[in-house]
C-alpha cells in the first residue's frame, strides 16, 4: 500500500465545470452514465489526464465522442485527453447488493444509499475524487422506488440539480420505498426552506425530535454565526446499515438510523443528545466542509474540528455549558489522550497517510475542536467571529488548507500565529508541570511544558497554551477572577500580586487547555476546590482527581476508601445550589482507563482486573456512606408527567438514576425492579436494566426486555450491548461469544457489530481477562469483518491501541492476537494499516 504525503501535494490536472449522471437502478447491475466537462488546470505541475475508479466494470469511455482509449488498472485509469476543454462520457457497472463495504453505491434493507466521503465516489464512476475538484452536479435516477433523491433541488422525475459546485465526497443518491416527515424553513433573509426526514415505513414517529433540531440548529447558525442556509430543499434519509455517525452530503444528509431516529419509549436520554449534536454537526457542515471545503485529505481537521467546536457550542448553548464541556472533556480524555499517548498518535493534520478512512479519528475530530477552543480564547470572542466572517467570505467556494484558515486570523487580529500552528503540526498532549511560591503579596505561578516523544516525532517545541487560572481565599471566596496565562515558552512565569495571604489556584479552568497538569495538589485543596470553586468544570475536577487518588491508593496499596472523599460526596449530594447533572457527574467517579492512566503516569503497570475489583469496593463503599440519603434522592428526582428531552428533566433523571445505581448496591435491586416494571420511557427502563445486570439478578428482565423490543432494530443494539457492557470479568468475553450465536446477531450491520464488540472493547476489565479471551474472539472477529467491511474493522481495531501499558503475559497476547489479523490472508489496507502502526 502507497504512503500519501502532505508534501507531495500537487494541484490536479484538469478541472471539472459540470457532470451529469444518469443511474440505471439495479440491484446487481447498476448503470452508470457520466458526461463531465473537463478543462486543462493552468496550475497543474502534472498534466496525466487520471481518473479515479474502483470495483468499476467499464462498459464504454470516449472523449469528445471519439473512444477514449483509456488504460485502466484496479485503482483508476488515464487517457490522453486534449490540453482543452472537453466532454468526458462513460458507462460503468456496479453491483450494490453485494458492496457490504458501505462505500460507494450500496444498499441497506431494500434502500439504495450511498457514501462517498472521503474516496467512495471512485467506486460509483471514473472520476478526479478527491476535493480540490469542484464541479456542478445533475443527476438523474431511473428505476422503481418510489423516492429518488440527490443532492440540491428537485427537478421531478428523479432528476436533480445542485447548483453549488461541490468535490465528489459530497455527492449522494437515495432510492427506497421511503416515508418522510415534512416541515419548513425559513431563513433570515426570508428564504423558504423545505425539509424532510425520510424514514422506512413504521419509523415515522421516530422523527420528530430530528426535525426540531434541524431548525433549532438553522436557527443558531444564523444567530451565533451569521450562517444562512443556501438551497430551498434540505433531506435527511435515515439508514440502518452505515459505518459513521451521519454524512454531510450537501442538500441531502444520510444518517445512521441511530443518530436522528428518536422517541421517547425507545431512546434513551444520551440517545437524544447525541441525536441533537449530530443533526446539528452535519447541519453546520453546510457552511464548514460544503461551501468551504478541504484542499486535501490532510486538511480533514479544516472541517471537522471546526464543526465539532460548532456543535459543542450549540450543545452547550442548548443543554447547559459546564455540564457539556465536562462531557466533552471526559470524551476528549477516554478517546482523544489515549490515542495522543500510544501508538496512533498524529498531529492534528496529519502529514502522511495509506489509508484516510483510519484518519477520522478523535484526535482529527476532537482535538481539532479544542484547537479552535483555544484559538478563540486566545484571541477573544469578537476576534474569533470576525476571523471566521472573513474565512467564509474570503474562501467561498474554495478547496482550502489550515493556512488558510488561520491566516483570517492573523489578518483581522495582526496576531503572528506561528507558534500556534504547532498544535495542527505536533502529535502528542502537552504536559505541564506546575510550581508556585508565594512572597511579600506575590503569588508566582510556574509553567513548564513539556510533550512526549510520538512516532515519527521525538522532540517538541514549546507551543502556545491559554491556561485559565482564578485564585480563591482561604474562605473560598474568589480573588482573582479567571485571567488567561498564555504560556509560550519551555519555561513560564505568571505573577499575581498585592494579595494578603497565599491564595489557592485554579489552574486551566474550563479545560481551556487539552493538556495533562502534573502538580502536587493535596487532596485538602481538592476537597475545598470541589466545594469552593466558582469554576464549574474545575469544581467537578477537583472532586474526579480526589476519587482517583483514592482509587490508585486502592489499588497499590491496599488502602481502605477514603472518609474525607466520601464526606466531600456527601457535601454534593446535599448541596441544593448544584443542578442534578452536575451531582451526577459528580458521582460518575473515574473509569477503569482514567485509573489505568494515573497508574501508568506513576509508573505502575496497570492490571484491569484489579482495578474493577477495587471500583467494586469503591462504588459499594459510596453507597454505603450515602444509604440515608437515597432514597430521598431518588424520590425527589421522579418526574411526573410525560416524558420530555429537555435538559432539566434530563438532568433529573440522571441524577436520580445514579442514586438508584447506588441503592441497587445495597438491596440487591429491589428498586430497580420497581422501576424497570414501571418505566413508561426507555431512559428509565433501561437504567433499571442496567443496575439489574450489574447486581446480576436480571435475568428474567432481560429476557422481558427482548421480547418487548425484539422487532426494534435500534433497541436490539442497546440489548446486545448491554449485557456485555455489565458482565463481570471474564463473563464479558464470553458473553460476547454467545451473543455472536444469537439468530439477531448480524455482523454485516455496523450497528449491531459495535454493539457486542464495542463493548466488550468498553469492558475493559472484560476484555483485559488475564486468559486473554477477550483479544482472541475480537481479533477472530475483526478478521471476519475485515473481508466484508474493512472501515469497521479498521476503525475497531483500536481496542488494542494501549497493548504497551500491561504486564508481559496480556502484552504478548495481545501481540499475538495483532500478529494473527496481520497474517490474515486478503487483509485489507484499511485493517492492515491500523495493526502496523499499533504494533510499531
Ligand atoms: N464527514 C464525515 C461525517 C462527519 O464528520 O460529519
Ligand atoms: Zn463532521
Amino acid at each position: 500500500p502507497l504512503e500519501i504525503f502532505l508534501s507531495d501535494y500537487t494541484p490536479p490536472a484538469y478541472l471539472v465545470d459540470t457532470v451529469d449522471l444518469t443511474f440505471k437502478l439495479d440491484p446487481t447491475a447498476t448503470r452508470v452514465l457520466s458526461k463531465i466537462a473537463f478543462r486543462p488546470n493552468p496550475d497543474a505541475v502534472d498534466k496525466t489526464f487520471y481518473l479515479h475508479g474502483e470495483q468499476l466494470k467499464l462498459i464504454s469511455a470516449t472523449i469528445d465522442g471519439k473512444d477514449a482509449q483509456a488504460k485502466v488498472t484496479d485503482l483508476g485509469l488515464t487517457a490522453q485527453a486534449p490540453d482543452a476543454p472537453f466532454i468526458w462520457e462513460a458507462e460503468v457497472e456496479i453491483s450494490p447488493s453485494t458492496n457490504t463495504a458501505l462505500e460507494g453505491l450500496y444498499m441497506s434493507k431494500g434502500m439504495y444509499c450511498t457514501q462517498c466521503e472521503a474516496e467512495g465516489f471512485r467506486k460509483i464512476t471514473y472520476y478526479p475524487d478527491r476535493p480540490d475538484v469542484m464541479g456542478v452536479f445533475t443527476v438523474t435516477i431511473e428505476g422503481s422506488e418510489k423516492v429518488k433523491l440527490s443532492n440540491g433541488n428537485d427537478l421531478g422525475d428523479g432528476k436533480w440539480h445542485d447548483p453549488w459546485p461541490k468535490p465528489a465526497y459530497l455527492f449522494a443518491l437515495v432510492a427506497g420505498d421511503l416515508v418522510n416527515l415534512h416541515d419548513t424553513f425559513t431563513t433570515k433573509s426570508g428564504r423558504h426552506v423545505d425539509l424532510n426526514i425520510y424514514v422506512r415505513d413504521g419509523d415515522l414517529h421516530k422523527t420528530a425530535f430530528g426535525m426540531d433540531a434541524l431548525k433549532r440548529s438553522m436557527t443558531w447558525d444564523e444567530e451565533v454565526y451569521g450562517r444562512e442556509y443556501d438551497l430551498d430543499l434540505f433531506n435527511i434519509v435515515a439508514v440502518d446499515d452505515f459505518n459513521m455517525g451521519a454524512m454531510e452530503n450537501k442538500g441531502l444528509n444520510i444518517f445512521n438510523s441511530s443518530a436522528v431516529l428518536a422517541s421517547p419509549d425507545t431512546s434513551t436520554d444520551g440517545n437524544f443528545a447525541r441525536i441533537e449534536t449530530i443533526i446539528a454537526h452535519e447541519y453546520f457542515h453546510n457552511w464548514t466542509g460544503n461551501r468551504i471545503t478541504c484542499r486535501d485529505w490532510f486538511q480533514l481537521c479544516l472541517k471537522e474540528g471546526l464543526t465539532v467546536f460548532r456543535d459543542q457550542q450549540f450543545s452547550g448553548d442548548t443543554r447547559g455549558h459546564a455540564v457539556e464541556r465536562i462531557n466533552d472533556v471526559l470524551q476528549l480524555r477516554a478517546r482523544q489522550f489515549r490515542e495522543d499517548n500510544g501508538p496512533l498518535a498524529h498531529p492534528v493534520r496529519p502529514e502522511s497517510f495509506v489509508e484516510i478512512n483510519n484518519f477520522y479519528t478523535a484526535t482529527v475530530y476532537e482535538k481539532g475542536a479544542e484547537v479552535i477552543g483555544m484559538l478563540k480564547t486566545l484571541i477573544g470572542d469578537d476576534a474569533y467571529y470576525k476571523g471566521c466572517e472573513l474565512y467564509f467570505t474570503r474562501h467561498d467556494g474554495q478547496a482550502c488548507t489550515i493556512e488558510d484558515w488561520l491566516k483570517c486570523f492573523e489578518d483581522t487580529t495582526g496576531r503572528d500565529l506561528t507558534q500556534f500552528k504547532l498544535w495542527y503540526q505536533q502529535a502528542g498532549t502537552p504536559r505541564v508541570k506546575v510550581g508556585e511560591s508565594y512572597k511579600d503579596g506575590t503569588y508566582t505561578l510556574t509553567f513548564t511544558q513539556s510533550t512526549p516523544a510520538t512516532p515519527g516525532q521525538d522532540t517538541k517545541d514549546p507551543r502556545v497554551i491559554p491556561i485559565a487560572v482564578g485564585l480563591l481565599n482561604d474562605a473560598g471566596e474568589e480573588i482573582q477572577a479567571t485571567r488567561i496565562c498564555e504560556v509560550t515558552d519551555e519555561i513560564h512565569k505568571f505573577r499575581f500580586t498585592g494579595l494578603d495571604a497565599k491564595p489557592v489556584p485554579s489552574i486551566n479552568r474550563g479545560f481551556s487547555a487539552p493538556i495533562i497538569l502534573e502538580r502536587d495538589q493535596s487532596n485538602e485543596e481538592r476537597a475545598f476546590l470541589l466545594a469552593h470553586d466558582t469554576d464549574p468544570f474545575n469544581k467537578w475536577e477537583s472532586g474526579r482527581a480526589l476519587g482517583r487518588d483514592v482509587l490508585v491508593r486502592m489499588v497499590t496499596e491496599d488502602a481502605t476508601p477514603d472518609q474525607a472523599y466520601l464526606d466531600a460526596l456527601e457535601a454534593v449530594a446535599r448541596d441544593d445550589t448544584l443542578a442534578p447533572d452536575f451531582k451526577a457527574l459528580c458521582f460518575s467517579g473515574p473509569s477503569n482507563d482514567d485509573i489505568q492512566q494515573a497508574l501508568v503516569d506513576a509508573g505502575v503497570t496497570p492490571d484491569p482486573t484489579k482495578i474493577f475489583l477495587a471500583s467494586q469496593t469503591f462504588n459499594l463503599s459510596i453507597s454505603q456512606s450515602l444509604q440515608d440519603l437515597l432514597p430521598r434522592i431518588y424520590a425527589e428526582m421522579q418526574i411526573d408527567g410525560p416524558y420530555r428531552p429537555v435538559a432539566e428533566d434530563m438532568g433529573k433523571r440522571d441524577w436520580g438514576n445514579a442514586a438508584l445505581a447506588m441503592l441497587s448496591r445495597l438491596d440487591g435491586g429491589a428498586q430497580a425492579a420497581k422501576q424497570f416494571a414501571t418505566a413508561d420511557n426507555m431512559t428509565q427502563q433501561l437504567s433499571a436494566l442496567g443496575c439489574l445486570l450489574r447486581a446480576e439478578v436480571g435475568e428474567e428482565q432481560n429476557q422481558a426486555f427482548y421480547d418487548q423490543w425484539k422487532n426494534d432494530r435500534l433497541v436490539m443494539d442497546k440489548w446486545f450491548s448491554m449485557q456485555v457492557m455489565f458482565a463481570k470479568l471474564d463473563a464479558a468475553p464470553k458473553m460476547a461469544k454467545a451473543l455472536t450465536e444469537h439468530p439477531d446477531f448480524d455482523m454485516t450491520n455496523p450497528n449491531r457489530f459495535r454493539a457486542v464488540f464495542g463493548a466488550l472493547a468498553g469492558n475493559t476489565a472484560g476484555f483485559h481477562s488475564p486468559d486473554g479471551s477477550g483479544y482472541a474472539l475480537l481479533a477472530d472477529w475483526l478478521i471476519k469483518l475485515d473481508a466484508k467491511n474493512p472501515q469497521t474493522a479498521a476503525r475497531m481495531s483500536t481496542a488494542y491501541e494501549t497493548w504497551k501499558r500491561y504486564d508481559a503475559d496480556r502484552q504478548g497476547m495481545m501481540r499475538d492476537a495483532l500478529e494473527r489479523i496481520k497474517a490474515a490472508p486478503k487483509l485489507s489496507g484499511d485493517l492492515s494499516e491500523m495493526v502496523t502502526r499499533i504494533l510499531n
